[in-house]
């Protein structure tokens, strides 16, 4: 039974169902969604949550009287469904003011601009209920070398979050940042481009326990990177604040494919990752329905994230019980790598002949490691074939 429900914490954004189809070459093949019907047909399919940029729920350039009327309608869908809103967000990105980025703009004015329309979205994620406000970097990056300093840019960019830490603090919000790592598109190349850089950037901030990440699979697997490996780094430094699933393969544009499309065997480690690894938050679709879609399609894309995540866990599931799984691991020696390397201190480690002096080296490089067994299991339990 792979029905969804909202226990599962499965969430939309509304820009993936909504996406209608505009690509750098091509027009739109869908056309608008009503975020309220989007909220409904979610609920519909079993998930219990919706994200949103702010110009996905009120267009940008409304009046604040249209702004109202666009949130007391979305208020109305989420009251009606019981879908909440676990995450927001600002779109920094298509409005051609934008065009040279948001917090790193080389336009104070622009920067200025950013970051109160970053706040006014803030507001709106508290009110209604959201402990996540994500910052993806669009625009924050360059095309070519002399147009962007990019240690100054980074001072911009801490300038910028250490402002919007003070923000929610004063105003009392329980609301965390995730700043979301892409290496590139739109822009040649983006600031904080992987998982492991936003980590080493987040410590030079003000109040670092502020701040976490929204790795996306497709992001890191565009930079060509192990994606469970950046989730476990993240997990390790009590980061990993929010996710963004989806499908991507290999080292091209961003896909955004439906989760489970793409690179399946590292989506099956992710499974495993995040149902073993202690992270409880939304699973979190950030897909495109392909523009071949119509809307019976787009429905059918959606159902497809969730319907994947939990295929993927039961398979998960089922190698992790594996009595056979559980001695070839502990044969590949995973046991080993959990004892600490010199539990008897440097002293010890320096005292103790058998590490070095009297360590056969030829007969500990002979020992094999087995993974390859292990790896089949696995393989054996991703295709049901056990
Ligand atoms: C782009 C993305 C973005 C972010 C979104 C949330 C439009 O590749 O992944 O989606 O996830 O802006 O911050
Ligand atoms: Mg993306
Ligand atoms: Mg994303």
């Amino acid at each position: 039974n792979y029905q969804p429900t909202p226990e599962d914490k499965f969430s939309f954004g509304l820009w993936t169902v909504g996406w209608q189809g505009r690509d750098p070459f091509g027009d739109a093949t869908r056309a608008a969604l009503d975020p309220a019907d989007s909220v409904r047909h979610l609920a519909e399919l079993g998930a219990y949550g919706v994200t949103f940029h702010d110009d996905d729920l009120i267009p940008f350039g409304s009046s604040d009287s249209e702004r109202e009327g666009h949130v007391k309608r979305f208020r109305q869908a989420l009251d009606a469904t019981g879908l909440v809103v676990p995450m927001a967000t600002t779109n920094l990105f298509t409005h051609p003011v934008f065009k040279d980025g948001g917090f790193t703009a080389n336009d104070r004015d622009v920067r200025r601009y950013a970051l109160r329309k970053t706040m006014r979205n803030i507001d709106l994620a508290a009110e209604l209920g959201a402990h996540t406000y994500v910052a993806w970097g669009g625009r924050e990056g360059a095309e070519s070398g002399a147009a962007k300093d990019v240690t100054v840019a980074l001072d911009r960019m801490k300038e910028a979050f250490d402002l919007l830490g003070e923000y929610v603090t004063t105003q009392g919000y329980a609301l965390r940042f995730a700043i979301e790592p892409k290496p590139n598109e739109p822009r040649g190349d983006i600031l904080l481009p992987t998982v492991g850089h936003a980590l080493a950037f987040i410590e030079r901030l003000e109040h670092p326990e502020l701040y976490g990440v929204n790795p996306e699979v497709g992001h890191e697997q565009m930079a060509g990177l192990n994606f469970p490996h950046s989730i476990a780094q993240a997990l390790w430094s009590g980061k990993l604040f929010h996710i963004d699933l989806n499908g991507q393969t290999g080292i091209k544009y961003d896909q955004d494919l439906r989760f489970g499309a793409g690179d399946l065997r590292s989506a099956f480690w992710l499974v495993d990752l995040l149902e073993r690894g202690g992270y409880d938050g939304p699973r979190h679709f950030d897909f495109k329905p392909p523009r071949t879609e119509d809307f019976e399609g787009v429905w059918a894309s959606a159902a497809g994230c969730m319907r994947n995540y939990l295929i993927l866990r039961e398979r998960a599931a089922a190698f992790r019980a594996d009595p056979e799984v559980r001695e070839a691991l502990r044969v590949a020696r995973l046991d080993e790598l959990a004892v600490p390397t010199a539990e008897d201190g440097l002293s010890g480690l320096l005292a103790d002949r058998s590490a070095y002096e009297a360590f056969d080296v030829e007969e500990a490089a002979a020992r094999g490691m087995a993974f390859e067994r292990l790896d089949q299991l696995a393989m054996d339990h991703l295709l049901a074939a056990r």
